[in-house]
């Protein structure tokens, strides 16, 4: 059972969005190209999904800019600018994405006091989004992982399939992905593949 799950492919995380990632509408074709391969038995998306009081946006922290490190529940924490809030324009899917082909949305960071990367579950590991029961009982034995952003919720998303799906084989799309910080990118890429996932591009796959 062959799976993709795309990351986060929302308005807010491309161009003219509140977080945008540098060139991140690119992957839209890449991701309906995977889509419509017929590679695929079964497809996922997660989307960012916040509170508007959320507790990674810099705007609930006095004195605290976008960009710079802070805290929240007692631990460091990026200070995101407002992004992706709830039944807004900027947290719904890019419009050209093809999300006709969805089998599941998995909705994420929905809760004000800790901050989601992963879409399997919260930055402190402990509340699981049910992401991993989900594929584990639809039999997923591969797993290919793309979209945005590399550096944050792509790779920590891939990192947790590797950790919660033993036996899964995990791969991340390159060509269907795009990062914040290039730095960010290339670490994550060597972080991942330490992991034990297989780093490719769409070309590799359909
Ligand atoms: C993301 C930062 C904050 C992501 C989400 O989708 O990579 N990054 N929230
Ligand atoms: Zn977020």
């Amino acid at each position: 059972m062959k799976a993709l799950l795309i990351i986060d492919i929302q308005n807010g995380f491309c161009p003219g969005g509140n977080l945008p990632v540098p060139d991140g509408d690119s992957v839209v074709p890449v991701a309906n190209r995977l889509m419509a391969s017929g590679r695929y038995d079964l497809i996922i998306a997660s989307q960012d999904w916040h509170p508007r009081n959320h507790g990674s946006f810099a705007s609930q922290h006095p004195g605290k800019q976008p960009f710079e490190m802070g805290e929240l529940s007692g631990k460091p924490q990026m200070m995101w600018p407002d992004h992706c809030v709830q039944d807004t324009k900027d947290a719904e899917f890019h419009p050209d994405l093809n999300t006709g082909k969805f089998a599941y949305v998995q909705h994420k960071g929905e809760n004000p006091e800790i901050d989601s990367y992963s879409a399997f579950r919260d930055n402190d590991r402990t509340a699981s989004t049910g992401l991993s029961t989900y594929l584990r009982s639809k039999g997923v034995n591969e797993l290919d992982l793309c979209g945005l952003a590399t550096d944050y919720c792509v790779k920590f998303s891939a990192l947790d399939a590797v950790d919660l799906l033993p036996g899964v084989k995990v791969r991340f799309i390159e060509d269907a992905s795009r990062g914040i910080d290039p730095a960010g990118v290339e670490a994550a890429i060597a972080e991942m593949k330490a992991a034990g996932v297989e780093i490719v591009t769409s070309a590799d796959l359909i």
